[in-house]
């Protein structure tokens, strides 16, 4: 059995990318391991939110995580700012951190680029993310392809940690789906899929209604040689809705490709519409009943007290590391 830990921003609602490149294989992993799922909403205010608007999303979120299958009774749901050991943590790995490592981000580098005021916390962002990792001795977090360089950064801190202070950080593996890892935008598939693109019709949300995804996916660019194969390189378009049909259904790329050999892109794109709207449909319906229930309260009251066990455990070794505070002398 292994721990598990993966965290979701609460910056909007959720895409199907979000769905397909990280929580559909969180509901998996929870079988048979001992998981954590988080609401990263101080991940969130790396950059401006309406505070109205991040308190709705985080609810939806933690909603969203309960209607895709994640079972509270199996995996521990909390909200990141209800566990203060992440941002204390966050701070001590800040500072075991470089600066020129932190600007080699990409997720720093796209976000900031362009931007006139660039918060420090979108710079420090990783180290905060390693504390969310590092606390709770995580051997495995699944994510989506972007978060692999995150990644790299979390295990080069733990062990630069490790070496100079204490050997008490786990290092984490990464796990990246094999198909679904990197869902793109429908309107411009060279870019990913984004909660917050601005152009709506470039993503389908966790909560469209089933007509708006249909129209959604048969405004999806794609090209003119009306042929379904894949090739990334030369049909991006059409790759991507192969992708996001196949991680759907879990028919392979192959099987479709036949499915809709000498068919036009008209009845394909209804396919995946059709595809994309057996999946969300079922999740939408819980979501409804969940969204201002009470037990969503109790399932994040519960989660937040086992994150804060556990993580208190950790942060008080690494202060401990690090020489912070007082030993206490017994009487
Ligand atoms: P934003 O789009 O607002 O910048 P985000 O969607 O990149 O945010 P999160 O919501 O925190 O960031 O991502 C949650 C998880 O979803 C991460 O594991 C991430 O790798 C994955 N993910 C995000 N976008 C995609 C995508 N287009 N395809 C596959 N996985 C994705
Ligand atoms: N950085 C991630 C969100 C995130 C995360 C985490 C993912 C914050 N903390 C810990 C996995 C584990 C993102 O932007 N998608």
């Amino acid at each position: 059995m292994k721990t598990i830990f993966s965290g979701i921003q609460p910056s909007g609602t959720l895409t199907l990318g979000n769905y397909l490149g990280a929580m559909k294989h969180f509901v998996d992993l929870q079988e048979e391991n001992h998981c954590y799922f988080c609401v990263v909403d101080e991940h969130a205010i790396t950059v401006p939110q309406d505070r109205l608007k991040l308190r709705d999303n985080i609810k939806s979120l933690a909603a969203l995580y309960l209607a895709s299958g994640i079972d509270p009774e199996k995996s521990t749901l909390f909200i990141q700012s209800e566990v203060s050991a992440h941002t204390q943590l966050g701070w001590m790995l800040q500072c075991v951190s470089y600066i020129g490592e932190l600007e080699r981000m990409t997720q720093f580098k796209d976000k900031s680029s362009g931007k006139e005021a660039v918060s420090s916390g979108l710079l420090t962002y990783p180290p905060l993310m390693a504390a969310d990792i590092l606390l709770y001795k995580t051997d495995l977090v699944p994510v989506g392809e972007d978060q692999k360089q995150h990644l790299e950064l979390t295990r080069n801190l733990a062990e630069r940690f490790n070496n100079k202070y204490n050997d008490i950080f786990t290092l984490p593996e990464v796990s990246i789906p094999k198909v679904g890892a990197r869902i793109m935008s429908l309107q411009d598939p060279t870019k990913k899929m984004s909660k917050s693109d601005e152009n709506q019709k470039a993503y389908i949300s966790m909560l469209d209604e089933p007509k708006k995804i249909e129209k959604k996916i048969k405004s999806a660019v794609t090209d003119s040689e009306g042929i379904v194969k894949y090739d990334k390189e030369n049909k991006p378009g059409i790759s991507n809705l192969l992708t996001i049909y196949s991680s759907c259904t879990g028919e392979t790329v192959e099987e479709l490709e036949a499915k809709y050999e000498g068919k036009g892109y008209g009845e394909f794109k209804q396919g995946v519409a059709d595809a994309v709207i057996q999946v969300l449909s079922p999740i939408q319906e819980r979501y409804h009943e969940l969204i201002d229930s009470e037990e969503l309260d109790e399932v994040l009251d519960n989660g937040a007290d086992r994150a804060n066990q556990a993580a208190e455990k950790m942060l008080r070794k690494a202060k401990k590391a690090m020489g912070l505070g007082r030993v206490k002398k017994k009487k």
